[in-house]
């Protein structure tokens, strides 16, 4: 499908599947690295009905391991994203989702559902979800209520929607609308179903997991100019986020600051 495609979808639908988005080796060495942070971390499953019990999160992905870097930039997916959110985004999180097999259906939510604006509004979060396994009906994959981001609420907290799973092939991307009411599905199965969560908002909003403090400013250092800027390393606008008028990009490399000139 071309990107006029997706993004014709992504308008219609609330979202769209990038098939083959990144290599399998990718995937594989994705699906290590986290099984090592598992290890290292000790992280186990969720507490509560949204999280899950069988299903264990990482969070924070961009402080823990170069590999991890290479996601917020993908080409396809930012010209999505930038289609859907508008230009400048941030990086909002990035986790990953293991749903292990027995796991419940997550209750269905809106990922701007704490957002107090009134709906439908414009689009201001625009999330994906990297398939590192097959997604499949039975062993999790979302679950999306097509065309709900148009809806003028929030769907009501454990009511029942007509839902279509985002059935991928792994290496492929589900890419959607912050409003539309989506959520993980049940894990029927005997194996795990693992994606990675990476989320962007607007450039002039709160990002959701706080990448400034969260991720260790030698660590940022490391991070290409574009990922930077993406991280929150950066202003939108020439305005917002500045520091005395400056870049944060500065004080992040430590040099002189220059002043930056608001629009
Ligand atoms: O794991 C999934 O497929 C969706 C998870 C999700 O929507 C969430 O945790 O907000």
């Amino acid at each position: 499908m071309s990107l006029a495609e997706h993004q014709a979808r992504l308008a219609e639908d609330g979202f769209t599947i990038v098939e083959d988005a990144f290599p399998l080796a990718f995937a594989d060495a994705l699906l290590a690295d986290l099984a090592r942070l598992e290890r290292e971390t000790g992280e186990g499953g969720g507490k509560n009905f949204f999280e899950g019990f069988s299903t264990v999160r990482i969070y924070n992905l961009l402080a823990r391991g170069k590999l991890y870097e290479e996601i917020p930039v993908h080409d396809t997916v930012l010209a999505l994203v930038e289609g859907c959110i508008g230009k400048s985004p941030l990086v909002s999180s990035v986790s990953s989702i293991a749903i292990g097999p027995g796991e419940g259906a997550q209750p269905l939510h809106a990922d701007d559902q704490l957002i107090p604006l009134p709906k439908p509004h414009v689009s201001i979060i625009c999330n994906t979800m990297w398939a590192l396994t097959d997604f499949t009906a039975d062993n999790g994959a979302t679950r999306i209520v097509p065309g709900s981001h148009r809806a003028p609420a929030n769907p009501e907290l454990g009511r029942d929607y007509a839902t279509r799973a985002a059935v991928m092939r792994r290496g492929s991307i589900l890419v959607f609308d912050g409003s539309v009411w989506h959520g993980g599905g049940a894990n029927g199965t005997e194996s795990r179903r693992v994606g990675i969560a990476m989320n962007y908002c607007a450039g002039w909003m709160r990002q959701q997991e706080n990448q400034q403090l969260g991720i260790p400013l030698e660590v940022a250092r490391g991070f290409a100019p574009k990922l930077r800027k993406l991280a929150g390393f950066g202003l939108y606008r020439n305005l917002i986020g500045h520091i005395d008028k400056c870049s944060p990009v500065d004080l992040l490399d430590g040099t002189a600051p220059r002043r930056v000139v608001g629009e």
